[in-house]
């Protein structure tokens, strides 16, 4: 019994971390996500820590690919997009509206160690990985 309890709950974990379009409705109602974004967004000043920039334009990407990123360390992320759009940072969960005429700018600390997907959620489009470590 145990183990059949064991194997759903595993299998419960992966689907909610591999899905996404499904805006993690546990992660909302858990999430403590009042006070995480109030401390963050006055802090942007310092040049510490790491820029990325990528673009999406005619269906190619520049600037894709594994982008190494230090545990703990802030980060800048900058999407431009020919496609309106929404960049999703997966693991962080993060999402930011994006359009031809405003790029999208995601700024966060990297508190999460793993391998992130950055995508345009309503295209399914991955723009590059995160690898924080
Ligand atoms: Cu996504």
């Amino acid at each position: 019994m145990s183990r059949l309890l064991r194997a759903g709950a595993a299998t419960a974990l992966a689907l909610a971390v591999a899905s996404c379009a499904g805006k993690a409705p546990d992660a909302t109602a858990a999430g403590t996500s009042s006070s995480a974004a109030g401390s963050s967004s006055s802090s942007s000043s310092s040049a510490a820590g790491r820029t990325i920039e990528v673009t999406y334009a005619g269906g190619a990407i520049t600037g894709g690919g594994r982008i190494p990123v230090e545990l703990g360390s802030p980060v800048t992320l900058r999407v431009t997009s020919d496609v309106a759009d929404e960049v999703h940072v997966h693991g962080y969960d993060l999402m930011q509206d994006v359009t031809p005429d405003a790029p999208a700018t995601v700024t966060f600390d990297a508190t999460i160690p793993g391998v992130f997907e950055v995508e345009l959620e309503g295209l399914g489009q991955q723009l590059l990985t995160l690898q924080v470590q």
